[in-house]
């Protein structure tokens, strides 16, 4: 039987693997393994009870190899890491890969309880709260787009930074503890979309903006369209010493009210420039209601869109010599004075552009039109030989234009709906295609021609995903030097891969082996992600993280990085009094609070710290107290602070809530509020 689904299907490469597989044991039939005799099966190579289950499973010679690439045994680690935004769920998602297991869902935006993110902790609400949008709690995301901080162009393991698309914001989570140490709401657009990147030093981190509005987002009718919208980029200035964005020395860029998209920052020979796609660059306005064309058909009538090339090196001097006006109090470039200082040039790009991609040396840029087969490759040294030359047309504003053939190095047909590209170390790029529900492999030219036996600029392999990519990305895939080996296909929708959960569906990421040159894309494994619809992901090699196994010192305050006032030790533990403020420090350690008896008056002002003395690896406290909506997790060493008014009288028993010993549901006491009558 074993022999007949071995040889039933054609020898792929997997299947060659398994008979190659097969030859090896085959010199060593019942040979004895650790003092046990492993019969071997000759036809397929697997021992006689795997052969069994793989029979019994229905699984392939392909099946078979794809498990053998992914699985990962127990207590071993996997090899790499990627970081996904987690779609509308506001957070950040942690899968190692190959195994494609979910290591942590880190909170960012959205109260996370186990994290004890945003339930009373005074770091985490004074994170949240920067994130509040003109005193609204905004307390979900749409986040997009992770950026994983890069030193010389290469992810350096230390931060990454998500951006919001729904409320234009763009968070700061330091990698040694996978906390979220900032958020930053952006003052000039309401929305954002182009963020969040980094330049390959992560001096700026990159926030394009999306729908026009007046900047601000001030009141203006839309017959005013023309004149009072317009488009940005914002550029944060990020300060590596302090591990946050610094918004006085940060700077936007004002932009006609075209739809800015995706950017991507220039590396090595483009360092110091910036890239955005733009779509919408007919200013349609909508009002479908009105007789007036939809926006999806009014936004797509041009041939032509604008990629966007930013001098961001320049940029920075001119913002820095003060040449800027403030909106809501941050400072924007005017785009006369972008124009003038030749800040801003565009490029014809067709047709409704998405991704913009730069390649490992920083020589081309990649365009995706969504409504074009090809991806359109830009070269650019043609881009500064046209900008020296100054052979432009301008745009109704004023701005540059580069003609296409100046500027164009090739044009790939790709197929149907692509969207964004990857790299990897073989000279290859990979484009996602949403209409072909595709990942489509081609050839580089230029220094990259060298790497793969194919014609330089040509499709060479396309692999089906099930179904509808989005983003696509590749084990170091943004950075100066890519990997290659894997590639995780971010699919919107999972129609049939998985069990019917009801008519919401979780999104599905495929991993996809890309270690073999030519046409040898193989499909690994999906993933099902039930949290909200993730958009972009990157993937950095493992051992370039270097987290915290328990926090420095003991009393260590998460937020500031550094040891907390109120950070104490076992046998420090108080009460004070004064006026109607209580205080209290407090000691958690196996299997105890200290102190367990909390006595205070109804109306008191109550401020409360805890200290988490272990120093055990893993030994994580939780701390819940029931009816004042707190709850915490006090990793080892942590100090955490929260402050409530006692309004209600009564009894509460406050408590662990992170199974952490045996006697663990004895880690508990009493908070008892004296009525004040
Ligand atoms: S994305 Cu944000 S619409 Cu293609 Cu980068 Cu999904
Ligand atoms: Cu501490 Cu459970």
């Amino acid at each position: 039987m074993t022999k007949q689904w071995v040889y039933k299907h054609k020898l792929t490469l997997g299947g060659l693997l398994v008979v190659i597989l097969a030859i090896g044991l085959l010199a060593s039939c019942d040979r004895s393994d650790e003092g046990k005799t492993v019969s071997v099966d000759t036809a397929s190579g697997l021992s006689a009870d795997a052969s069994a289950i793989a029979a019994e499973r229905g699984l392939t010679p392909e099946n078979i190899t794809a498990a053998l690439k992914t699985y990962v045994p127990s207590g071993q680690h996997d090899e790499y890491i990627m970081f996904s935004s987690g779609g509308h769920s506001g957070q950040l998602l942690v899968i190692g890969l190959p195994s494609m297991r979910l290591l942590k869902v880190v909170g960012v935006f959205t109260p996370e309880p186990w994290q004890g993110w945003g339930y009373g902790a005074q770091g985490t609400m004074d994170v949240l709260n920067e994130g509040n949008v003109r005193g609204q709690e905004v307390r979900w995301a749409d986040t997009h787009h992770p950026a994983l901080s890069e030193t010389g162009g290469d992810y350096d393991g230390q931060w990454v930074f998500l951006n919001d698309k729904a409320n234009g914001r763009v968070a700061v989570i330091d990698l040694r503890d996978f906390e979220t140490k900032q958020i930053v709401k952006n003052p000039v657009a309401l929305i954002d979309h182009g963020g969040a990147m980094v330049t390959p030093d992560t001096e700026w981190v990159i926030e394009g903006g999306q729908y026009a509005a007046p900047l601000g987002w001030e009141y203006s009718s839309l017959e005013n369209y023309a004149e009072d919208y317009r488009g940005m980029v914002t550029f944060w200035k990020f300060n590596r010493e302090t591990g946050r964005i610094e918004p006085e020395n940060s700077f936007a860029l004002e932009l006609p009210p075209y739809w800015q998209d995706l950017c991507d920052a220039g590396k090595l020979v483009s360092e110091g420039w910036v890239f955005c796609n733009s779509f919408n660059t007919e200013m349609a306005t909508g009002g479908i209601e009105s007789g007036n064309p939809p926006f999806e058909a009014g936004a797509s009538q041009r041939d032509m869109d604008y990629l966007h090339i930013i001098n961001l090196n320049k940029a920075a001097e001119v913002a820095a010599a003060g040449k800027t006006m403030e909106v809501n109090g941050f400072n924007v470039i005017p785009l006369e004075t972008s124009i003038a200082e030749g800040l801003v040039y565009f490029a014809p790009e067709p047709k409704s552009p998405h991704g913009v991609d730069v390649t490992p040396g920083g020589e081309y840029m990649v365009i995706s039109g969504k409504l074009d087969p090809h991806v359109t490759v830009y070269s650019f040294d043609k881009i500064q030989k046209a900008v020296a030359a100054g052979n432009f047309e301008t745009d109704d504003y004023g701005v540059p234009v580069l003609k296409f053939e100046d500027v164009l190095e090739a044009q790939i047909e790709v197929g149907l709906g692509p969207l964004h590209t990857q790299f990897d170390d073989k000279g290859y790029a990979y484009t996602s295609l949403f209409l072909d529900t595709q990942v489509a492999r081609w050839a580089l030219g230029g220094a990259y021609g060298e790497l793969h036996e194919e014609e330089d600029w040509t499709l060479v392999d396309k692999q089906d995903v099930q179904y509808n990519v989005g983003h696509i990305v590749a084990a170091e895939g943004d950075t100066v030097s890519p990997d290659g080996k894997y590639l995780v296909s971010l699919n919107k929708w999972a129609v049939d891969r998985f069990q019917n959960v009801g008519p919401l569906l979780p999104q599905n990421f495929q991993l996809i082996d890309i270690s073999q040159p030519g046409d040898s894309l193989q499909l690994l494994y999906d993933m099902p992600i039930g949290v909200g619809e993730p958009h972009y992901a990157q993937i950095i090699k493992a051992d370039k993280l270097a987290p915290w196994e328990v926090y420095p010192e003991v009393g260590w305050n998460p937020h500031t990085q550094s040891k907390d006032p109120n950070g104490i030790e076992a046998g420090e533990e108080r009460i004070e009094r004064n006026g109607n403020t209580v205080e209290i420090w407090m000691t958690a350690v196996r299997s105890h609070f200290t102190p367990e008896h909390v006595e205070i008056k109804q109306g008191d002002h109550v401020i409360w710290h805890i200290t988490n003395v272990e120093r055990a690896y893993d030994a994580t406290h939780g701390f819940s107290l029931p009816g004042y909506n707190i709850n915490l997790s006090l990793e080892p060493g942590e100090t955490a602070t929260f402050e409530f008014d006692a309004t209600e009288d009564g009894v509460y028993s406050y408590y662990c809530t992170e199974f952490c010993s045996a006697l663990h549901l004895e880690m508990t006491g009493y908070m008892l509020v004296e009525p004040s009558e």
